[in-house]
């Protein structure tokens, strides 16, 4: 149409108008006036998608002559990045056209935006990260790239039947998902299988090539990222799988029937669903395979892009291209980058390593053991023969250093080596990164020192220079000016609009602290949040909530280092209390939302506790009066959306050791909630920029119960017995009284916490042991509440300094320590 033309400040509207009837026109073939609300919302996303693709052609060209910029790439197994419509417009700053257009159509841009699925490509903490960064990158002006997987089914869907969990197929795709931009002609083949083979080259070398291979065709979809009032946008490129060959005759003739489809049954199966499990390790063959493929397309595309940029030159490929690992999950890209140099392009071994070291960056999101990968060495060598034999190389000549540096101390070399051997050799990818990276961060400050004495202190000792924190942070253009609002308006009603790309700003709303008419403003805001909340929570669950009451949420993934247990049994014991006659100062709405992984068992069993004790609690005439649980189904960023912006109270509770940093308490710490929270992960900054007036801090800490364990004197059956307020609790949950009709339910939570049934030790988290200091917390906070002017100014003290946990902190530090390039 003649209409895509530049869009600029002048022309925005009429842009905005004639891109959205051409595309209801000639995109849809429809009318103004027959189109449906989902049409009307696929014409408004291509209207918004038109502005992107510009931006994109302006970004390209800037890759392109700006040779200097090094390029960040962000390998993930996972983009948590929610909706996008609102987003992209608050982004681009047409909101006002945009809402101008849609009254005409007598339709709002909250239902529009509603229409569009989520797209959960990830599962919690760790996927919401990356998609935060992607959104500090495009804002700063840092060229990069996001690398993941088209993943057919993103997380499951969770319903909630019977106060049980039950998943449902995720198909977000469904409709057509408006954002992507397939680029077939950039497609790379991925390889598995076959075997590695030694040859002699032309020059006389000894050399090696993968050969007899199943291959399949990885095919980019390009979804723009844009940034905010930013003219560049960054590429987050999820592959997609094609078989290559539908059908083998070859095979087929030699009576290999299975061989005959295998490519294509490969193709198919690849990517169709993302891996359900939040800081858990399940060793399958097919996750392998997913890691893989994603991997060794994005590594042949930063190859081939920089063969673009630099005409065909490599060695250069570390000072143009920097590749950060979200985890070990892309540990991958370290085996596959050598492969490369040294069976395709020619590279000496030492040439080889000297490029991958200086290019690749590791950081590291868990210290559970449980969670760390280790693949079984037959399963791993025998899908990627020629990376296993990589890895074998760049082991032994580690293992060289390691000897010569620690006088051929053999425990360093037996916990530093890539293989831990066994009944079953494993790699280790832990150590793989730790061996090949320049950088290796942790994602608190305590996370890291952590990190630094316990999974990785051999490799800390061996090199220190490669350590650094690099403390997570939350993007407040989503998780305040998206999210929130009312807040929003008033912070820039009073202080303008620079926090939108300098929280730090928000130090200045600190003027206001003992200003009564700003803090009712502030109160005001909240109010209209919980409203939001209530009126939600009614259309899903048919459940009334009071947005009077003081509003305490506890929204992540169930896990039981998390504690929803801690919270649940708290609750039991505020309902002793009220039916004993002890009634609360201060109504309560506890909520709690979250999706457990499908096969973990106890966080399943933990789901159904809240839902039972919601049940009696929400049903008691009396205690319903001033005491309500909710548990919230179906948990995704557009649900945190809104659940956020809506707490009084925080819920961070985690025993000290576990949480690597947590991002959702600087999502609510933001939104203006006070956290109530253990000295574990980014809570420890917190109480550090906050003060300790301003949070409610309890529980043992991180040494504390490292102690504990090491003494193994801890005894919570001994708590049991002597603690009246916790044994009449569990005695609650261990008889049924939440579920008479299947009493025995709750039992094995019951055995877990004082036996230590399937578990390494009774109450491995220390739920017991900080029940006390938990509920005497919970009695200052309604000590606190009492005062509402003071909570108040409490509340905003927590928002005006909450500046050092936004994202875009944390990615100056990136760019600062690690990736070193410089702005567009
Ligand atoms: O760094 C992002 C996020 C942290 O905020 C959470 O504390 C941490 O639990 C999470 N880690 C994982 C680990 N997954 N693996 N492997 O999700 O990372």
């Amino acid at each position: 149409s003649k209409s895509i033309s530049k869009v600029n400040s002048n022309n925005k509207k009429d842009f905005v108008e004639n891109q959205f009837e051409y595309h209801l026109k000639h995109t849809l073939a429809e009318t103004p006036e027959y189109s449906s609300i989902m049409q009307k919302f696929f014409a408004l996303s291509n209207t918004v998608r038109d502005i992107i693709a510009e931006r994109w052609l302006q970004t390209e060209e800037k890759i392109l002559k700006r040779r200097e910029l090094r390029i960040v790439n962000y390998l993930s197994m996972e983009f948590l990045i929610g909706r996008l419509l609102y987003n992209n417009i608050l982004n681009l700053q047409v909101e006002d056209e945009i809402k101008e257009l849609l009254s005409r159509y007598d339709l709002t841009l909250d239902e529009i935006a509603l229409l569009e699925e989520d797209a959960a490509l990830g599962n919690g903490g760790l996927g919401r990260l990356a998609a935060c960064f992607l959104d500090s990158l495009a804002t700063l002006g840092y060229l990069s790239y996001g690398y993941t997987i088209r993943y057919q089914y993103g997380l499951f869907k969770q319903e909630i039947e019977n106060g049980f969990q039950r998943e449902v197929p995720d198909d977000w795709m469904k409709n057509g998902y408006p954002w992507e931009f397939p680029k077939p002609e950039e497609s790379v083949k991925v390889k598995f299988f076959g075997r590695s083979e030694a040859y002699t080259d032309e020059k006389g070398r000894l050399r090696f090539r993968w050969v007899d291979t199943y291959d399949v065709l990885a095919v980019p979809y390009d979804i723009y990222v844009t940034g905010y009032d930013s003219d560049i946008v960054l590429v987050l490129r999820l592959w997609q799988p094609k078989a290559l060959n539908e059908f083998n005759f070859a095979e087929f003739e030699k009576g290999n029937y299975e061989k005959a489809v295998y490519e294509k049954n490969l193709a198919e199966t690849l990517c169709k669903v993302l891996y359900p499990n939040d800081a858990f390790f399940q060793g399958r063959e097919l996750r392998l395979k997913q890691e893989y493929f994603f991997v060794s397309a994005a590594i042949q595309d930063i190859i081939r892009r920089h063969k673009r940029r630099y005409r065909n030159d490599l060695y250069n490929l570390s000072s143009a291209e920097v590749i950060q690992l979200n985890d070990t999950h892309p540990t991958l890209a370290i085996p596959e980058l050598m492969r490369i140099l040294l069976d395709e392009e020619g590279y000496t071994w030492e040439e080889a390593w000297e490029i991958v070291k200086n290019t690749i960056a590791y950081t590291n999101h868990t210290v559970m053991p449980e969670a760390l990968e280790k693949w079984e060495a037959p399963l791993f060598q025998n899908m990627l023969p020629r990376h296993y034999q990589i890895i074998e190389e760049i082991n032994a000549r580690f293992l060289n250093e390691v000897a010569y540096k620690f006088d051929g101390d053999l425990h360093k070399i037996i916990n530093m080596s890539v293989f831990e051997e066994g009944n079953i050799k494993k790699l280790r990818m832990a150590n793989l990164c730790s061996i090949a990276s320049f950088s290796i961060n942790g994602v608190s400050e305590l996370h890291t020192e952590i990190l630094k004495k316990t999974v990785l202190k051999d490799f800390y000792e061996m090199y220190p220079e490669k350590f650094n924190n690099k403390t997570n942070g939350v993007t407040q253009r989503r998780w305040l000016l998206e999210c929130n609002p009312p807040l929003a308006k008033l912070i820039k009603e009073s202080i303008g609009d620079g926090w939108i790309t300098d929280l730090y700003e928000l130090k200045k709303l600190e003027i206001f602290q003992d200003d009564p008419e700003f803090l009712e403003k502030l109160d005001k805001a909240k109010m209209w949040n919980k409203e939001r909340l209530a009126k939600y929570v009614k259309e899903k669950l048919d459940i009334v909530i009071d947005p009077n009451t003081l509003f305490d949420i506890q929204v992540k993934r169930i896990h039981e280092y998390k504690r929803q247990l801690l919270n649940i049994l708290h609750v039991i014991h505020l309902y002793n209390e009220i039916r004993a006659g002890k009634h609360l100062k201060v109504p309560r709405t506890f909520i709690f939302a979250g999706k457990s992984a499908p096969g973990y068992r106890m966080a399943k069993l933990i789901i159904k506790l809240i839902n039972s004790v919601a049940n009696v609690v929400n049903n008691d005439p009396i205690v319903s009066k001033e005491l309500k649980v909710v548990f919230i189904p179906n948990y995704n960023v557009s649900a945190a959306q809104i659940i956020i912006p809506a707490a009084n109270i925080s819920e961070q509770i985690s025993t000290a050791g576990t949480e690597a940093s947590g991002t959702g308490n600087m999502k609510f710490m933001i939104n203006g909630a006070l956290t109530i929270g253990t000295l574990d992960g980014a809570n420890v900054e917190m109480l550090e920029e906050v003060g300790e007036d301003n949070i409610l801090i309890f529980g043992l800490k991180a040494e504390e119960i490292e102690e504990a364990k090491r003494k193994g004197k801890y005894n919570p059956f001994g708590i049991y017995l002597e603690n009246e307020k916790i044994r009449k609790v569990l005695d609650m949950v261990r008889t049924g009284y939440f579920t008479p009709e299947t009493p025995e339910l709750f039992e094995d939570i019951f055995e877990t916490l004082i036996y230590g049934k399937h578990a390494p030790m009774p109450d491995q988290y220390f739920v017991l042991a900080d029940f006390d200091a938990y509920a005497q917390a919970h009695k200052k906070i309604e000590e606190l509440f009492l005062n509402k002017q003071e909570w108040n100014r409490k509340s905003l003290l927590n928002i005006a300094r909450s500046g050092k946990f936004s994202s875009d902190r944390t990615i100056e530090e990136y760019v600062r320590d690690i990736w070193k390039t410089q702005k567009v």
